[in-house]
């Protein structure tokens, strides 16, 4: 499905209880379906506790998550390409399920871009904040001296490590490639929530791209410090911020796209594209949240607004990229609009805007000056894509300024070097690949 509208996916229409056992975790039972579409009859595996031993889950079964789920003591757990987790619901946000990577174990999640891996919520639950979502620990630095428990978690079964963040710049949590976490995200209390994907000082050696988040409730992608980079990311009307940072992230990112569907209610109060802190209290711990990001495209509504918001006028959204609290950041190469405000910075700490195509609805720059670097559109029209709202294809350059003007001489070679700023080129639009929903 490539436009916004939100849809239920069908799926096993009913169960049935058939044997017992499978996998390492405090609670087994697999059910085999009564299948009625066109799915094949996979058996459902329930699971719950804690992962301690090197464990695979097969395409051929779908597992369903009771409560979190923790991956620890030194294991790696494997997920086949294609397949399918289910994250059951808890009607009290803090038991919502979740799969959590710890600092003591490894994921390694490898989808294709015809046969992703998604988790995703029980059919009766296919709406923001479902179930949980996906948890990522590592021991790379963070700029918090606290040692943090990871925000929407707030205890762990004894011997379950949920804190996150350490010394090792190129820490490895492992592969996560080809992943799409729909309907998650789960408020546990004011401003502690899970994400569709949550990053917890995860490290430059992990292996992260190709993956998106569908209809969340909080953040689609938050990144907790940590350095881990990534390529081809997907926000797909996500309730808060579609790529947050904070306490020290220092990673690299290019070919993002974030949407939003206009018929979206926005529970929270600064719903932006991109938001960045050095942390809550604008202190000058370091490292700096400074995420460095090329071949962005960032798309909000017509006229900024949702159905409904906790802004002000109660529809509207904030910015399409929000920076403050003394962080640093490098945003280049990249098509921002269909927010209020386009460029919001309120940080005076270094950083480097340029190359941009940029819109705003009420405003396009604020708290940073308009430069020769930067293409001020007129609308969003004037960008020039094919089209500008309601379709991923549509983001695609038609005569736009955005054909050209790709400048990386202020990144490194880890990024892949573009004509055409934004996430997509006119020719080759990876958006209609398969994995894409
Ligand atoms: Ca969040
Ligand atoms: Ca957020
Ligand atoms: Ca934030
Ligand atoms: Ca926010």
């Amino acid at each position: 499905m490539k436009n916004f509208r939100f849809k239920n996916v069908l799926g096993v229409t009913s169960l049935a209880v058939a044997s017992v056992a499978v996998v390492s975790c405090s609670q087994n039972e697999e059910i085999a379906p009564i299948d009625g579409g066109t799915r094949a009859a996979a058996a459902i595996v329930k699971v719950s506790g804690v992962i301690n031993t090197n464990t695979t889950w097969s395409a051929s079964n779908e597992y369903h998550l009771d409560g979190k789920v923790y991956v620890s003591g030194g294991a790696t757990l494997t997920i086949q390409a294609g397949t399918k987790i289910v994250g059951l619901y808890n009607d009290v946000p803090a038991q919502a399920s979740a799969l959590v990577i710890t600092r003591n174990g490894k994921i390694n999640a490898v989808g294709t871009a015809s046969a992703p891996i998604v988790m995703t919520a029980e059919d009766a639950h296919q709406y923001p904040g479902g179930w949980g979502g996906f948890v990522v620990l590592g021991n790379a630095p963070i700029n918090q001296t606290n040692n943090p428990v990871i925000e929407g978690i707030n205890s762990a079964p004894a011997g379950v490590d949920i804190t996150y963040g350490g010394s090792n710049a190129n820490d490895n949590s492992g592969t996560i490639q080809y992943v799409r976490v729909e309907y998650a995200g789960a408020n546990v209390s004011q401003d502690n929530e899970l994400n569709s994907f949550t990053f917890g000082g995860v490290g430059a050696g992990t292996t992260f791209d190709h993956c998106q988040a569908y209809y969340g409730e909080d953040d689609a992608f938050e990144f907790f410090g940590g350095t881990i980079n990534a390529k081809y990311l997907v926000s797909t009307s996500t309730h808060d911020d579609a790529f947050d940072f904070d306490f020290g992230y220092t990673g690299k990112l290019q070919f993002l796209v974030a949407t939003v569907d206009a018929n979206s209610t926005y529970y929270t109060k600064d719903p932006n594209g991109i938001e960045c802190d050095n942390d809550g209290s604008s202190s000058s711990l370091t490292p700096f949240t400074h995420p460095t990001i090329s071949n962005l495209t960032i798309v909000g509504t017509v006229n900024g607004k949702v159905a409904q918001s906790a802004m002000g006028d109660g529809k509207s959204m904030k910015s399409c990229a929000n920076f403050r609290r003394n962080c640093q950041f490098t945003l280049v190469n990249s098509i921002l609009y269909g927010y209020p405000t386009g460029i919001l910075c309120e940080t005076t700490n270094s950083y480097v805007f340029k190359n941009n195509v940029i819109n705003g609805v009420s405003t396009t720059f604020s708290g940073i000056t308009a430069d020769a670097t930067n293409t001020a559109a007129a609308s969003a029209e004037a960008i020039g894509l094919t089209s500008p709202w309601g379709g991923y294809t549509g983001l695609m350059p038609n005569a736009s300024p955005a054909n050209a003007g790709a400048d990386f001489s202020e990144l490194d070679s880890w990024f892949t070097t573009t004509s055409y700023r934004g996430a997509v080129g006119g020719r080759s639009n990876w958006l209609t690949q398969a994995w894409v929903k």
